[in-house]
């Protein structure tokens, strides 16, 4: 049996989808979370300075998207063919835009332009959120062809961090969006891990 260690801060932000789709997986994997004082003294080892790391069997595996695309293989959540992987895909990268111009804007520090950053960030995010509804809709109930994905874990780990940048639920207006969350919240697995996880303000 492989052994996986997934390291990164002990927040959810980018690592939260990969800890769902680990524990969905039923693989035992060590949860590491490294606190922000410590980080300087381990960035040096990370393959490109950043976090999430996953370890298979002692080697390092970089980049959330490329993690949760090898775990959404490994699992039949990438789809049953190129086309579904691709609607995935597409899905996933959405949301990572939107996150990432939400985040640019959040963490900015110049105040000048995090007003600038959050205007484009808010004139986006209500599209963004329609739009994701109205696929969700069309599609049974999950992102892509009626049946779990990735894409379903990737948007409940990231609306954990999203709902601490906006203050609340980001799903609150968008029955599709927050029925979808809540199946990804309570398969078995995945329940079991978010009853266990550590409290994390972010
Ligand atoms: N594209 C990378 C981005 C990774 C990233 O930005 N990680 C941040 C935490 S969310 C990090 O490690 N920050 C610490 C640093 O850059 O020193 C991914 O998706 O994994």
């Amino acid at each position: 049996m492989p052994t996986y260690k997934l390291t990164y801060f002990d927040v959810t932000g980018l690592g939260e989808s990969l800890r769902f789709l680990l524990s969905h997986s039923g693989v035992k994997f060590e949860d590491v979370r490294l606190k922000f004082d410590d980080w300087p003294k381990y960035k040096p080892n990370m393959p490109m300075g950043q976090m999430p790391v996953l370890e298979i069997d002692g080697k390092q595996y970089h980049q959330s998207r490329a993690i949760g695309r090898f775990l959404a293989k490994k699992n039949n959540l990438y789809g049953s063919d190129d086309f579904e992987a691709m609607e995935i895909d597409a899905a996933v990268d959405s949301m990572d835009d939107i996150r990432q111009a939400l985040s640019l804007y959040y963490w900015q520090q110049d105040p000048a332009l995090k007003e600038k950053l959050k205007e484009t960030a808010f004139e986006k995010w209500p599209y963004y959120l329609d739009k994701f509804e109205e696929q969700v809709k069309k599609n049974g109930g999950y992102f892509v062809n009626g049946k779990l994905s990735w894409a379903d874990f990737l948007w409940a780990g990231y609306c954990e961090y999203l709902s601490f940048i906006l203050g609340g639920d980001p799903n609150k207006d968008h029955p599709e969006l927050k029925k979808l969350v809540e199946k990804v919240r309570a398969l078995p697995n995945v329940k079991a891990y978010i009853e266990k996880r550590p409290k994390t303000q972010l």
